[in-house]
């Protein structure tokens, strides 16, 4: 991986965990978010939990509660995503692990399926943006909440007591959220599953959705039948990037496509697929982030991917591949390493 690659084989091994390529961590997760604040790497992800009972069982719903009790069910694994992990690393090769960066203990609302955060350094503190029960269970309270820390690793605290997102708008799940800040400042969240993507602007606390100057609250922002889930925004040269996953979420078809458009709201017209499963190296590439390193026109992508030898839904793992653009602003598809 380049420049920091070379340089952490320099340096000498030391506390955290010294391990370099793909996967880049042990551990099952998925939905990486990648950033750099400061000089470090900083990676958000879901804890994509085995399948097993739920650890918790407070606030689950009468039929979860009934599920929990029954031995003979297969659970499903969201029901055990209580928590986030954040892993930090000073050169993508050595990487620490903060455990339980936000936990459902400390969100009231919410009992499980603690989804793909994304995080954003704002105001001198840094929030995460999370999803949160499934708001298709059962009718149960559930949708994108907000938590502050005063850290990059948390811990995360609830900011609303309340989710920020807890509706069905224009056919979106409230899930999957991405938070990206305008070159004004402004800072947007995109988000959505269930096939439909919405951006919606936030207050300048990120504490609230405040309407568009016409007046509306979500734009959807749907780039293509295809689309699924995951989308991500990001902005190179003027050039606006909404990047998002298609396909079924536990199969080999999983893939990250992309549209460009000189407006954050679009229209967007998918160009074509950034990362695709290899099958030589691992299946279900997907659900990603990307991130630029400051000064530069470097790229890396970190995404989940699944073993070529698992099958269990929730076997995901995180990777991250240097990204590159064409001279004409398109990027050119990611390859796959073990490296
Ligand atoms: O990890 C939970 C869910 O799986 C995410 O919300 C989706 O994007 C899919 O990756």
């Amino acid at each position: 991986k380049s420049i920091f690659t070379l340089l952490a084989f320099a340096m000498a091994a030391y506390g955290p965990s010294a391990h370099a390529g793909n996967p880049i961590v042990p551990g099952w997760y998925a939905d990486p978010e990648i950033h750099i604040f400061g000089k470090t790497w900083w990676i958000y992800p879901t804890y994509s939990a085995p399948y097993g009972p739920p650890v918790r069982a407070s606030n689950l719903t009468p039929e979860q509660q009934r599920m929990r009790e029954r031995k003979d069910l297969i659970w499903e694994p969201y029901l055990h995503q209580t928590f986030m992990d954040v892993f930090s690393s000073p050169d993508l090769v050595h990487w620490t692990r903060h455990p339980r960066a936000l936990d459902v203990e400390n969100v009231k609302w919410a009992a499980y399926a603690l989804w793909a955060p994304s995080a954003i350094a704002h105001n001198g503190k840094y929030y995460l943006f999370f999803g949160a029960n499934d708001i298709k269970s059962n009718g149960q309270l559930g949708g994108i909440g907000v938590a502050v820390s005063d850290r990059p690793e948390g811990p995360f605290k609830d900011a609303l007591g309340r989710p920020l997102i807890d509706r069905i708008v224009n056919g979106a799940q409230p899930i999957d959220q991405m938070v990206f800040k305008d070159d004004d400042g402004q800072v947007y969240m995109y988000y959505g599953g269930w096939k439909h993507a919405n951006v919606v602007k936030l207050a300048p606390d990120l504490l609230s959705v405040v309407p568009f100057r016409d007046g509306s609250t979500y734009k959807e922002i749907t780039p293509d039948p295809a689309y699924v889930e995951g989308s991500f925004m990001v902005k190179r040269k003027g050039v606006y990037y909404l990047m998002w996953s298609e396909g079924g979420w536990t199969g080999p078809d999983y893939k990250v496509a992309y549209a460009m458009s000189d407006s954050p709201f679009g229209p967007f017209k998918r160009i074509g697929t950034i990362l695709q499963q290899d099958a030589r190296i691992a299946r279900g590439a997907g659900h990603h982030s990307v991130v630029n390193v400051p000064g530069t026109d470097e790229w890396y992508i970190a995404y989940h991917r699944r073993p070529l030898e698992k099958t269990d839904g929730s076997h995901r793992e995180m990777a991250i591949e240097q990204m590159h653009f064409n001279a004409d602003g398109t990027i050119l598809p990611v390859t796959l390493t073990n490296e």
